[in-house]
This record gives C-alpha cells, sequence and structure tokens, in this order.
C-alpha cells in the first residue's frame, strides 16, 4: 500500500496545480464539474488525507461521519458558508480558503456589472444581435444611468468591498458604506474617503448600491421587499456576495414594476437556477458566480487552495497560509 497521503480534488484545477500537488502526494482530481451526491461525497472525502473543494460541496457533520482520516480540507473561494466550521473543528480537520488573492479582480468585475446594469450593455447587445438597429433607433433610446458625480454604497466593507470602494474615486463618486461597525479613519480615507452610515441611510442615499457581505443565517434576505422599497427608484442593485442575501423574488418584482432601475446579479438564491421572474427581465444583468474567474485569480485561488493542503499535511514547511479554525492547527501542536 502506498504510504503517500491522499488529496482529493473535487472538481478539475490547472493542470500545473495539480502537478504541484502530485510532486508531493497521491492526487485524484474529478474530471469533470458536477455535484457529488452526499453519500458519493463522504465516501470521497472518507479516502483521502486531504481535499480541495467548492462552493457546491456541503461540508457538513454528515459528510465527515465516520471520517478517521481526513485531515484538512480546502476551499476554493473566501466565502465558506459551504463548511460547517464547528463540525470540521469538532473532528479535527483544517479548514481553509483563498482570501486576498481575490479582492482586486472581484471589485473590478463588480463594476463591469454595475457599469453594464446601468448603462444597459446586456440589452442593447440583445437587440444589436437580433438585427433590430437598422430599423431604426431614437436618440432617446437606451437611455442608462450615470456613474459619474453620484453616490456609491457598499454593504459590507471588508476587503472586496473596500477594493469596489477604492474604485469609486476614479467615477468622482461619494461612497457610502455599512457594517455592524465603523471602520478605522485610515481605512475609509484609502477607500474613496467612505462615510459610514446606518443601513437604512445607505439603502435611501446610494445611486449605486453594491452587496459584498458574507452569507450567514443573519444576512439572508438582507435585502428584500423593505429594504428595496427605501432605495431610489433610479438605483441600481449589484450583487457580487451570495445568492440569498437578496430576496429574488422581490428584486424581480421592484425591477419590473420600476422601482428600481436595474441590476447586475452575479449570484443566486438557489443557483445555479435563477429565479425564472428575474431572467424575463431586460433590466438585470446575469452572470453565473464568475466575479472572481479572471485568469489570474483564479489561478491565485487554485494554488493557495493547493498550499493550504500541503502544508497541512506537513507535505512542505510551513504554516497553512489561511486557515479558518486555526484551533484545530495549535489542538494538533500540543
Ligand atoms: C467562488 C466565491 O469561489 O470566493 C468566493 O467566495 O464565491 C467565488 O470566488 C468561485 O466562483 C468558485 O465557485
Amino acid at each position: 500500500m502506498s504510504s503517500r497521503k491522499k488529496v482529493w480534488v473535487s472538481r478539475p484545477l490547472f493542470p500545473d496545480v495539480l502537478a504541484r500537488l502530485a510532486e508531493h502526494a497521491e492526487v485524484q482530481a474529478e474530471a469533470v464539474e458536477r455535484r457529488h451526491a452526499p453519500e458519493e461525497l463522504r465516501a470521497k472525502l472518507a479516502a483521502a488525507d486531504g481535499a480541495i473543494v467548492g462552493l457546491a460541496d456541503r461540508i457538513d457533520a454528515a459528510a465527515l461521519e465516520g471520517n478517521a482520516r481526513l485531515r484538512v480540507v480546502a476551499n476554493l473561494g473566501v466565502g465558506h458558508d459551504n463548511l460547517d466550521l464547528a463540525a470540521l473543528t469538532r473532528a479535527g480537520i483544517l479548514a481553509c480558503n483563498t482570501p486576498d488573492v481575490l479582492n482586486e479582480s472581484t471589485a473590478d468585475y463588480a463594476w463591469a456589472l454595475l457599469l453594464a446594469a446601468a448603462r444597459r450593455v446586456g440589452a442593447a447587445e440583445r437587440w444589436l444581435r437580433a438585427g433590430h438597429w437598422p430599423e431604426g433607433m431614437r436618440f432617446d433610446d437606451w437611455l442608462g444611468v450615470d456613474l459619474h458625480g453620484r453616490t456609491l454604497g457598499v454593504l459590507g466593507m471588508g476587503r472586496i468591498g473596500r477594493a469596489v470602494a477604492r474604485r469609486a474615486a476614479g467615477f468622482d463618486m461619494r461612497v457610502l458604506y455599512h457594517n455592524r461597525a465603523p471602520l478605522p479613519e485610515a481605512l475609509e480615507r484609502e477607500s474613496g474617503g467612505a462615510e459610514w452610515v446606518d443601513k437604512a441611510t445607505l439603502l435611501r442615499q446610494s445611486d449605486h448600491l453594491v452587496l459584498v457581505l458574507p452569507y450567514t443565517p443573519e444576512s439572508r434576505h438582507a435585502i428584500g421587499a423593505a429594504e428595496l422599497a427605501l432605495m431610489k427608484p433610479r438605483a441600481v442593485l449589484v450583487n457580487i456576495a451570495r445568492g440569498g442575501i437578496v430576496d429574488d423574488a422581490a428584486l424581480a418584482a421592484a425591477l419590473r414594476e420600476g422601482r428600481l432601475a436595474a441590476a447586475g446579479l452575479d449570484v443566486f438564491e438557489g443557483e445555479p437556477r435563477v429565479h425564472p421572474d428575474l431572467l424575463a427581465l431586460d433590466n438585470v444583468v446575469l452572470s453565473p458566480h464568475i466575479a472572481s474567474a479572471s485568469a489570474d485569480a483564479r489561478h491565485a485561488m487554485a494554488e493557495l487552495a493547493a498550499e493550504n493542503v500541503l502544508a497541512a499535511l506537513g507535505l512542505v514547511p510551513g504554516r497553512p497560509p489561511a486557515p479558518l479554525n486555526p484551533a484545530v492547527l495549535e489542538a494538533g501542536r500540543r
């Protein structure tokens, strides 16, 4: 029997990153991206010393049941609502994520969605491709909403939120934000001179609102019918955080009834399925959870996940770079 450690990778990954893992461990990487049935997930995890997983893999007590082997689970993402950290910690398994390496690319994409939604890029392209332009276009067709000189709101001013806010300087925008507590002044200055306001003020005053908060039981439907009712009818909403933070049915109703100008959405409640009411609307830009998907960011995420696994299994020197439950490391050291 091979004494090499086994690493299971739940989805296809960059060949050079798999090769780096294979220098030190026996690697079993899935060749296709798919959702694993609970029983299959449990069996894969039980046969591995380390696992690299993604948001579609729910790692909870049931997935770890009877598992005496697994030492580390490395998530391909900064968000980790798919990991039950309490269950992993109880089982003595280290959990890791991929913070920071995706901040700038994800912030770029928030602006891509905001610009596209505000200036109707998707709808105009669909109209052009459908051959309508030669039929005629009026001077007052395709009127969008300006960004420059307006107020940008950021709900969730963590590392990605701050990267979104910094970019607002290029559009001469005022920046408001809401977090549970205001940031230190130096960070506010670095973040486009952002000012903390309470959530209702943020909703009322933002011309453009970007959601960048983590998904927790408390943030579920942080934007629902009541919150949408506070927003300006000419406002644009962007969600690059998590599906479920927005009540998609309430959002679709607001967009349909002209209570909100437009939305740019990268994440959805119940994705990969998208609420049919959203699909039916032209004033929403939809993308399949790709905000971190620049070539560089995704590669850096994969590399970081691999380093987390290799270090946690003691196959390379040093501490795993991004532990989520470091208590497991401390306990291992005693
Ligand atoms: C996903 C993300 O990880 O980092 C996160 O929290 O949501 C994304 O970067 C990525 O889309 C892979 O599913």
